[in-house]
């Protein structure tokens, strides 16, 4: 099995850890290729759009980590139900990747000035807009999941992207806003097949 999947990204989690998450939660094997920031110039113009991560599939590269994520949470049965499930988990994860772009954006701000009115704006705004609204998604839904009964990708992709702000110093402020988001982020870790990646996968900075 693992030889049809090779998931090509830097040694973090960063954009390609949800499909890695989906990976371990139904334990199908793949390799795990982490490309080193010295070998990326060379590797960049070979790849399908120029950016990390791309997979290849079955001999074949594809690149675009959601359409990734899409496609083997289709796979792996972790898509919702129907049709308007599947709109509710894609409402979700377009606004867990709005609030990555908005976080990445304060990290890679050169200007120093410049970043820390990102950063103030992305404490005040816009991360507690976004906890708001995973909070009430998860609130009216009375589940313990995003959408419906079960663990899909958009259990995932919060679990993911909560996790990674979890290392963050002032991480208790942001979940004082919504505690629901911070119960849901343990449930999902304590999934037995995420536990075990989570406790193996290498400890990274991003
Ligand atoms: N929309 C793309 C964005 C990919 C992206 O921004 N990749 C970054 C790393 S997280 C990258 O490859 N940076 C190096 C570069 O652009 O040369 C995706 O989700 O896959």
């Amino acid at each position: 099995m693992s030889k049809n999947y090779t998931l090509h990204y830097f040694d973090g989690r960063g954009r390609a850890e949800l499909i890695r998450l989906l990976f371990a939660m139904k334990d199908v094997k793949f390799q795990d290729d982490r490309i080193k920031f010295d070998e990326w110039p060379k590797l960049k113009p070979k790849t399908p759009t120029g950016q990390l991560p791309y997979m290849m599939i079955k001999d074949k590269p594809y690149g675009q980590s959601i359409a990734l994520a899409r496609y083997f949470a289709k796979e792996f049965g972790l898509y919702g139900k129907d049709n308007l499930s599947q709109l509710a988990i894609d409402e979700i994860i377009d606004n867990i990747v709005d609030f990555r772009n908005a976080a990445v954006k304060v990290r890679f701000e050169a200007d120093a000035a410049e970043k820390a009115k990102l950063q103030k704006k992305l404490e005040d705004e816009t991360g507690p807009a976004f906890l708001t609204k995973m909070s009430t998604i998860l609130t009216e839904n009375k589940t313990g999941f995003l959408v419906g009964s079960a663990c899909t990708v958009a259990d995932l992709a919060l679990f993911d992207i909560m996790s990674g702000m979890a290392k963050q110093p002032n991480s208790s402020k942001a979940f004082a806003v919504a505690p629901n988001v911070k119960t849901h982020m343990e449930k999902i870790q304590a999934i037995p097949n995420i536990k075990a990646w989570v406790a193996k996968r290498p400890d990274t900075e991003f």
